[in-house]
């Protein structure tokens, strides 16, 4: 059963991170007074691939029935949905990936809890990214790339040297984070961006379709 749930991760993994795209993550505060359903929707029309459930602010109740409705439209439409934090709520609504921070619980223990899940570990500095491979992280988040003011209090990294580093010594998928927008992009994906998660930039955008269909044209 193990080796089943190890064949499907990594035809999951090769699935929705296989060359240079967008990583969508949600945040309501942010949306321009559009929910995170509205949202959802948005990015799927404009095309992601890889969506992120992230809300600090509300209810276990609250963030489990949205990420149940995002979980259908996800499915859906061929898209991967990962919640953030939430283990309970990623297991109960099945999601196909959850993303912790260096605060949650050991990535170990997460994947007892979640053995068929994707799992996807933020790190900041050479030695987070070494050891979230030797403790078995699917994919890794690599930032903050830039300034960002959407994380308060996060740790610092070296941003484009760090996702250089990574580019050339990591062998698992990553994922650069931080402060990313349609300005900087190429100059991340120059420094060995391959995948690029942004939040304001993304859910701030009055059109995301066009926001999306705009970057897209810089990375191709
Ligand atoms: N994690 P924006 S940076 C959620 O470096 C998050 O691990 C980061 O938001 C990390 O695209 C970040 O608006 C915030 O800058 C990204």
């Amino acid at each position: 059963r193990f080796k089943t749930y190890e064949l499907e991760k990594s035809f999951l993994i090769k699935k929705f991170f296989p060359h240079t795209d967008i990583y969508g993550i949600l945040c309501e505060n942010l949306s321009l007074g559009r929910n995170n359903i509205q949202i959802a929707k948005e990015m799927i029309k404009a095309g992601i691939k890889i969506i992120q459930y992230r809300e600090k602010h509300k209810s276990k109740l609250e963030k489990y029935k949205e990420c149940k409705i995002i979980r259908t439209l996800t499915k859906n439409n061929d898209v991967f949905f990962i919640v953030n934090d939430d283990v309970d709520i990623a297991l109960s609504v099945k999601a196909d990936g959850i993303h912790i921070g260096q605060e949650d619980m050991p990535i170990k223990e997460v994947k007892k809890l979640a053995p068929n899940m994707i799992i996807g570990l933020s790190t900041h500095n050479e030695n987070q990214a070494k050891k979230a491979v030797k403790n078995g992280a699917d994919y890794i988040g690599v930032g903050p790339i830039f300034k960002t003011n959407t994380k308060k209090n996060i740790e610092k990294s070296e941003g484009l040297n760090y996702l250089k580093w990574v580019s050339e010594n990591i062998s698992i998928p990553y994922v650069a984070i931080g402060g990313i927008k349609e300005s900087n992009i190429l100059e991340v994906k120059k420094n060995g961006g391959r995948c690029f998660a942004m939040i304001s930039e993304i859910v701030s955008a009055k059109n995301i379709a066009e926001k999306v269909k705009n970057i897209r044209k810089i990375l191709s």
